[in-house]
C-alpha cells in the first residue's frame, strides 16, 4: 500500500489524482456511538473521490476509541489510497509527546499536528525525530482560525535580535527550521496566509482551516498561498456531503 511513501508525497499524489486540495475534517457529533461510526463511515465513502486527505481530531477518538473503531475508519480511508491526519495539536513535554505521536502512528495515521508553543528541545523534537524515521508528517500550527487565535498567535514578541515581530512569524520561521511537513494558518486570516507564505516559500505547504462555517473563503485562502484547505461542517453537515465536497473541489480547478 502507501506504507513506504513519505507523507508529503502521499498527500501531493492524492491531491493530483483527485484534483483536489480539500482535506476533509471529520468532527461529527452524535450522542449514539454506533450512529456516530456509521455516519462517519458514510461521509468517508461518499466524499472520498473529492478530497486529498482526511483529518480526525479528539472529537472522534474519545467516543470511538483509537484502536477500536477509529482504526477501522483509518483503514477505510487508506483503502481509498488517501492519507489520514490526526489533529492532535501535540503540546506537552517531549516524553509524553513522543508516546502520544507513537500511538497515532501505530494506529495508522500518516501525520500529526503539533503546537509550536511547546518549543523544540524536550518538546516537539522527539515527535519530529520519530516522524522522520517513519516517513510520517508533522504539521505545525502557525496561526489558528478562530477570532481569539490572534491573542496568542498574533501577539507581538521580540525576536532573537530584539526586533518586534508577530508570534506567527516566529512560528513560520520555526516550521521551516524544524523541517515541518506543513504549516496551519486559518482561512479567516488571508493576509496572514500571504505573510506566512512569503516566509515559507514553497518548501512547507500551508494547510488552511476555517473555510465556510467559520467565515473563511476557500478561493481567498488558496489565492493567498494555501496549498490545502481543511473543511468540515460545510461538507458533512450539508444535505448532500458528496455534492458539497465535489462543488468545493470543482471551484478550485480552472477546467475539469
Ligand atoms: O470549521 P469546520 O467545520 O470546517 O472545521 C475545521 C476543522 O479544522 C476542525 O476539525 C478544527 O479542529 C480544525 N482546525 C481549525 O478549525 C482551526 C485551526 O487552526 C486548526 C484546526
Amino acid at each position: 500500500m502507501h506504507a513506504q511513501l513519505e507523507f508529503k508525497r502521499f498527500i501531493e499524489d492524492t491531491a493530483k489524482r483527485n484534483k483536489s486540495p480539500i482535506v476533509l475534517a471529520l468532527d461529527l457529533t452524535r450522542e449514539d456511538r454506533d450512529e456516530l461510526f456509521k455516519r462517519t463511515l458514510k461521509v468517508i465513502t461518499s466524499v472520498s473521490r473529492s478530497v486529498c486527505a482526511v483529518k480526525f481530531n479528539h472529537q472522534m477518538i474519545l467516543p470511538l476509541g483509537l484502536y477500536d473503531r477509529v482504526t477501522t475508519l483509518v483503514n477505510e480511508v487508506h483503502e481509498r489510497k488517501i492519507p489520514v491526519i490526526m489533529d492532535a495539536k501535540i503540546n506537552d513535554i517531549g516524553h509524553t509527546n513522543e508516546f502520544i505521536a507513537s500511538q497515532y502512528f501505530s494506529a495508522g495515521f500518516d501525520a500529526v499536528t503539533a503546537n509550536p508553543f511547546a518549543g523544540f528541545k524536550d518538546g516537539l523534537e522527539p515527535v519530529f525525530r520519530m516522524a522522520k524515521a517513519q516517513q510520517k508528517g508533522v504539521l505545525v500550527l502557525v496561526h489558528m482560525s478562530h477570532s481569539g487565535a490572534s491573542e496568542g498567535y498574533g501577539q507581538i514578541v521580540l525576536d532573537e535580535k530584539g526586533q518586534r515581530i508577530s508570534q506567527f512569524e516566529v512560528f513560520a520561521q520555526k516550521a521551516l527550521r524544524w523541517g515541518a511537513d506543513g504549516a496551519i494558518v486559518g482561512a479567516t486570516f488571508p493576509e496572514t496566509i500571504a505573510r506566512v507564505r512569503s516566509i515559507l516559500g514553497t518548501d512547507v505547504p500551508i494547510y488552511s482551516p476555517g473555510v465556510g462555517v467559520q467565515g473563511g473563503s476557500l478561493s481567498r485562502a488558496l489565492a493567498a498561498g494555501a496549498k490545502y484547505a481543511i473543511v468540515g461542517r460545510s461538507i458533512y453537515e450539508s444535505d448532500d456531503p458528496a455534492k458539497s465536497a465535489e462543488n468545493l473541489r470543482r471551484s478550485t480547478v480552472a477546467s475539469d
